[in-house]
């Protein structure tokens, strides 16, 4: 359900911006929110209507968002651009349409572009960099003091076991037997990162919660990184998830829209490349417990969101926009393809690791 050009400019003139409206156009790729660009004669901005089907409060991202505002923005030579929140004209953090919806508008950084696919190992290092120092950046706050946006987003035992709860009358389908046994021969994949927090050797920290290629904004040739955006999912996580996922997004070079599970491939060298842009800027901020559980991270975050398509697929495409029916299945079944691919390549995916961290 997307809103008319005539809704959104009333909204957009909710918000503080000093130039009148000329243009408001859908923007991105993102799967969850409905993003718009909106053009001013004075610049652009980025108007967003967050998901309460997904965000059980979105207010409390603006909150976090409030929070992370708090903190010292990055100084230039950092090398880490954070997007600015537009209050609205009384103050406030967002604004709410007439049906209780919760939108917001951000400061759209000029000159940047979002990559595809990476072309290049500069690229990926570039990757590398920027994540790091996003962590870098927020290891100075408090995990405690944010809030939790999304309740159990990274739960993979709970993803595992809401899929297995709803399987049994869906699992006749012919499709649906391999992908199953898949699964079912992984059933304590889902709790590697579990046990690794129980037994003290990882610890929650606050974390990006979505560093996939999509939210990371290049300069116009594609050659530096320079933010990290998409903070609605910033809480306590692990940095495992958001390695684990950024590689997964990176190095799945055809994409998450990829059709054929039989062409997917982990590329190790833009993985080695995004894990040594990482560890120049966050040399010894990983203890020797979080490079041991980087696989598990890599290995267990495309599992985990194969986990999520396919139980959208068989509840309805809920969660996740989809372009046409039985998409969900097929990106899930691109995942778990993902999945094999590293589990194939462990020996080498760990050797990657020792050789940037070890
Ligand atoms: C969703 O909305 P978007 O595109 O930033 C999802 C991520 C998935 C990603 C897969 C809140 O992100 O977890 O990894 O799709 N975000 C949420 O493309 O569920
Ligand atoms: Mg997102």
């Amino acid at each position: 359900m997307s809103a008319d050009v005539r809704s959104l400019i009333a909204l957009c003139e909710q918000f503080a911006i000093e130039r009148p409206v000329e243009a408001v156009a859908p923007l991105g790729r993102g799967l969850i929110n409905e993003t718009y660009r909106v053009e001013t004669g004075g610049g652009c901005s980025v108007l967003q209507r967050l998901n309460d089907r997904v965000f059980p409060a979105p207010e409390r991202i603006l909150t976090n968002l409030a929070r992370l505002a708090e903190h010292p923005e990055p100084p230039e030579s950092f090398g880490l651009r954070v997007p600015a929140l537009i209050p609205s004209r009384t103050g406030a953090p967002f604004v709410r349409d007439a049906s209780g919806a919760v939108w917001r508008l951000m400061e759209f950084i000029p000159d940047t572009c979002t990559l595809p696919r990476l072309q290049e190992t500069s690229q990926a290092r570039e990757v590398g960099r920027i994540l790091g120092r996003f962590h870098r950046w927020i290891s100075a706050l408090p995990s405690a003091d944010f809030a939790v946006t999304l309740p159990g987003y990274h739960d993979t035992s709970g993803h595992l076991k809401r899929l297995m709860a709803l399987s049994d009358a869906r699992r006749a389908a012919p499709e649906m037997g391999p992908i199953f046994d898949f699964i079912e021969a992984r059933l304590d994949l889902a709790e590697a990162l579990d046990r690794a927090v129980q037994s003290g050797r990882i610890v929650p920290r606050l974390t990006h919660g979505d560093p996939k290629l999509d939210n990371i904004l290049f300069d116009r040739d594609g050659r530096r990184a320079l933010a990290l955006i998409d903070l609605d999912t910033l809480q306590p996580g692990l940095i495992q998830h958001d390695l684990g996922d950024c590689l997964r997004s990176c190095c799945n070079v055809l994409g998450e829209a990829e059709t054929d599970p039989a062409k997917v491939r982990f590329d190790l060298v833009l993985a080695a490349a995004i894990l040594t842009g990482y560890a120049e800027v966050t040399r010894g901020w990983l203890s020797d417990g979080d490079i041991d559980s980087l696989f598990d991270g890599i290995r267990v975050m495309p599992f985990e969101l194969g986990l999520r398509f396919l139980t959208d697929h068989l509840q309805g495409d809920r969660y996740f926009k989809v372009d046409r029916p039985g998409r969900n299945l097929i990106k899930a079944q691109i995942q778990f393809a993902l999945v094999a691919d590293i589990e194939r390549r462990e020996p080498e995916i760990r050797a990657a690791i020792q050789a940037v961290f070890g």
